[in-house]
């Protein structure tokens, strides 16, 4: 049967492991979900000839290239999906812009708030002529994200006291695992910081509604110099002889001041053993309380604060029915959803917003909120003013502990 739904022509630019996630969902989103237009994966950029046509005949692109300016100026694409390295977000996203094309941008938005807030301005100078903008904040499409936040719009847990958020990794606690793009300033913009904890400020904002207005943070690195890569993966490879050193905080914790007159405490580490992509948000109402750990992503625990207190407790509530959001689109209740289904997600809520010709959420503006966050955590840790000392206990009471 003849498909009469306008084309969407879509440029990549990028195939490594945001490249491959995204792909997926642009491949998959048409066959499990009625979508209003119909995604082309026409092209796919990437420098190295060899390299990017393999890749795109695996991750099912139907060209490439090997200049993404080449990708941009196709006129078989009608948006471009930015998948690189934070340091190249602002030109190729400002071009596309400026180019006419619809743009999706892996997060963080930016390695800086100057480059965010050219991005916005682009963003503005194409909204003109009906052209949108949106940052890849993913895991606001997991389900039971989407449902903590529709809960707490609906009044179910009240006036917001606490946000708890934590988004805990291990793939550099081994202090030989190798040098990459994301230990390096210059390419990734920062370490835990822009990489993790931008994703638990996005979720806390979007969970809550509400937006962070003042923070106090710390940055560490641990681990100052690492083995220059001889081989590399999406998180790892191996290391040789050569050493190199690393230019960004493995850690960052800070303490948040919420718009609705709540605290935040937030922690993202690439140090924490065990922990592989340990994304847990807990949000204290007045009414009661949400819990959700990504380990864990089909479930959402809610207490209800008003049951009765001879039955009161969290409820294991287990977001996989069709009356759950992006419910009834993929498998029966009980049957799990994975990482990979909110990046389908992000492609099925971009192409009903382009149909609508609305402004995709969230936007390159939100993008900056969030760049802006991350900014006054750095700003706050350099400054270390808020720190009070502990005084050193006299030796005898030392002696006793
Ligand atoms: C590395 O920390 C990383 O790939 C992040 O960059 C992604 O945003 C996250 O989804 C998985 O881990």
């Amino acid at each position: 049967m003849a498909d009469d739904r306008p084309a969407l022509g879509v440029g990549m630019v990028g195939y490594a492991f945001m490249g491959a996630a995204h792909s997926q969902a642009w491949r998959t989103a048409p066959r499990f979900f009625d979508l209003p237009l119909r995604p082309r994966m026409v092209a796919l950029a990437g420098r190295d000839p060899d390299a990017v046509r393999a890749a795109g005949e695996r991750l099912g692109w139907e060209h490439t290239e090997t200049d993404w300016r080449a990708l941009v100026g196709r006129d078989d694409v009608d948006l471009v999906d930015v998948c690189t390295p934070g340091d190249t977000h602002a030109e190729i996203a400002i071009a596309a812009l400026d180019a006419g094309k619809h743009v999706l941008c892996e997060k963080p938005l930016a390695n800086s708030v100057e480059e965010a807030e050219r991005m916005v301005e682009a963003a503005r100078r194409a909204a003109s002529s009906g052209v949108t903008a949106t940052v890849g904040f993913t895991y606001r499409r997991v389900p039971a994200i989407r449902l903590a936040r529709e809960l707490v719009a609906e009044g179910r847990l009240g006036e917001i006291r606490h946000v708890r958020a934590q988004y805990l990794q291990d793939w550099i606690a081994d202090p030989e695992a190798p040098l990459s793009w994301r230990l390096d300033r210059e390419r990734a913009g920062s370490g835990a910081l822009g990489d993790i904890a931008a994703h638990v400020v996005d979720m806390a904002q979007f969970v809550t509604g509400e937006r962070i207005t003042g923070v106090s943070g710390l940055l560490e690195t641990f681990v100052r110099e690492r083995p220059v890569a001889v081989a590399s993966t999406a998180l790892g490879g191996r290391g040789g002889e050569e050493r190199g050193p690393v230019t960004v905080d493995d850690a960052a914790a800070f303490l948040a001041r919420l718009s609705g007159g709540g605290m935040g405490v937030f922690e993202a580490t690439r140090f924490a053993w065990g922990r592989k992509n340990a994304i847990r948000l807990e949000v204290n109402g007045s009414k009661g309380s949400l819990a959700f750990d990504f380990e864990d992503m089909n479930l959402l625990h809610f207490y209800d604060a008003t049951d009765d207190p001879r039955t009161a407790g969290f409820r294991r509530i287990v977001v996989t029915e069709p009356e759950h959001p992006y419910g009834g689109h993929w498998w029966p209740a009980g049957h799990g959803l994975g990482y990979e289904h909110a990046f389908t997600h992000q492609v099925v809520d971009l192409v009903e917003a382009l149909a609508a010709g609305e402004q995709p959420a969230p936007s390159f503006a939100d993008g900056l909120a969030i760049q802006r966050v991350l900014d006054a955590v750095e700003r706050s840790a350099a400054a270390a003013s808020a720190w009070a000392s502990v005084p050193e206990p006299e030796p005898a009471a030392a002696a006793q502990s």
